[in-house]
């Protein structure tokens, strides 16, 4: 007897390659699905697998019956179909179990864990596939996104418009992203197609980023202000202000005891014009060289005054050591003086920085803007203090003493800004703080 196993990828192959070696007489023993061919495994196609034997009686060459066996059914026969028939001279058709296809001839289990596999496999792949595709994908809507933002706001013509405020206004790029992001976030869409409201919201935030000073009652008298800045900056003509506003008498209000002291008394032209105003508005002027010669005027004040005004030189920010030796004397005020630096609206961005940095040993409270009637475009001072976060305790608008000088109240900063339709009362409702 011989043992046969044989694979094609059907079962006429099949026979066909166990007739070709076998000859004619074999009996089947088993049957069953296999993946055939591939290439590591891939590109399998599906075949089948027959094993069965051939009697010495009949091994090839034999002549003989042709009969084909199947012993899974047996009992079972079949007229062998034509295709697999004996060939001419073989003899005629052969008592044969019905050719099944090579899908029913496997066994159930068999079956069923190829295509589990199968299943599970393609499953995986799959799976991965998919992750693969979604993450793809949302990557992929992620960059058009990020590239539709600006699109987006550059659409809307609000925003394109809040824009051209900002830059009419002189607003830094970087306080203008920080509203623009405020914006986005906080208006609903309803909100960014009107206007109105828009620019209500905007005004509102620009409001609220502005630092008034509020002064504390001094817990003794008097009340020390010093004012230091670079020079031209305004500096005497404030404290002449200042010493006005504070020492002439308005109906309803007490007029203040003040005194003026100058450390820049070396120049004649800067004694000559503190001297000036003093006697314009009979107010004493004192001077003092040294850290010495202010304390002993500090204290010869403090007893019979509301209010010292100190003026300081103003050499240059970039010059380090005078402004080292200014803060020498000024110490001599004591740590209850108020310092406020003065800076001019009109100075350009860069160097507002500067003076801040430079003037920050003075541990200045406040800041005076200075020639507010100089220029229309004040985004560049408020960007700047905004973003240091110091406020603003006065501001000027010309040269006449005493009137052009006012505290600092937000309504005033934001009536001056251009581009926008400005209701005067309804924002100094919401800002009345500061006045
Ligand atoms: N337009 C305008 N000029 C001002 C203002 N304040 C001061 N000035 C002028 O600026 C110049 C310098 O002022 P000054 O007080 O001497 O500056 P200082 O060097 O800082 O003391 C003077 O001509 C002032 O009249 C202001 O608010 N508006
Ligand atoms: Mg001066």
């Amino acid at each position: 007897m011989v043992q046969f196993t044989e694979q094609a990828y059907n079962w006429e192959e099949c026979l066909d390659k166990i007739r070709a070696n076998y000859g004619e007489h074999f009996t089947i023993l088993s049957r069953k699905a296999v993946r055939m061919g591939g290439f590591f495994g891939l590109f399998t196609r599906e075949g089948i697998e027959v094993t069965g034997y051939v009697s010495n009686r009949y091994e090839k060459g034999s002549p003989g019956f042709p009969v084909i066996h199947d012993l899974n059914h047996p009992g079972a026969s079949a007229v062998l179909p034509q295709s697999l028939s004996p060939g001419p001279g073989t003899g005629s058709s052969g008592a044969v179990r019905e050719p099944v296809s090579p899908r029913e001839s496997g066994s159930r289990s068999e079956i069923l864990d190829f295509e589990e596999a199968k299943r599970r496999v393609l499953a995986v792949a799959g799976k991965d596939l998919t992750m693969q595709q979604v993450l793809a994908t949302v990557q992929e809507i992620n960059e058009k996104i990020d590239k539709a933002a600006p699109a987006v706001q550059e659409e809307n013509p609000n925003l394109k418009q809040l824009g051209d405020f900002f830059e009419l206004n002189d607003f830094s790029p970087q306080y203008r992203e920080t509203i623009v992001a405020r914006v986005k976030k906080e208006c609903s869409l309803e909100d960014l197609e009107n206007f109105q409201v828009l620019q209500d919201t905007v005004l509102e935030m620009i409001g609220e980023s502005i630092g008034i000073y509020e002064a504390r009652p001094p817990s003794r008298r008097p009340r020390i202000m010093i004012l230091v800045g670079p020079t031209g900056v305004g500096k005497t003509t404030t404290i002449a202000k200042l010493a006005a506003a504070y020492a002439l008498p308005e109906p309803g209000i007490r007029p203040l005891s003040v005194r003026m002291i100058t450390i820049d008394s070396l120049r004649i032209g800067a004694r000559n014009q503190i001297e000036a105003y003093g006697g314009i508005m009979g107010i004493p002027v004192a001077y003092a060289d040294s850290r010495e010669e202010l304390a002993k005027t500090v204290a010869l004040f403090s007893e019979d005054v509301d209010l010292i005004l100190v003026d300081t030189f103003g050499k240059s920010p970039r010059d380090a050591v005078k402004l080292g030796e200014m803060k020498q004397i000024l110490d001599a005020c004591g740590s209850r003086a108020e310092t406020h630096l003065v800076l001019t609206a009109a100075t350009k961005t860069s160097d507002l920085f500067d003076i801040l940095r430079q003037f920050e040993p003075f541990a200045y409270r406040s800041v005076i803007i200075t020639k507010m009637d100089e220029t229309i475009k004040i985004g560049n001072i408020i960007s700047v203090l905004a973003e240091k976060g110091k406020p603003i305790s006065y501001i000027t608008n010309g040269q006449t003493v005493p009137t052009d000088i006012q505290k600092a109240a937000v309504a005033d900063f934001l009536c001056n800004l251009d581009g926008f339709q400005l209701n005067r009362q309804k924002i100094e409702g919401r800002f009345s703080a500061g006045r």
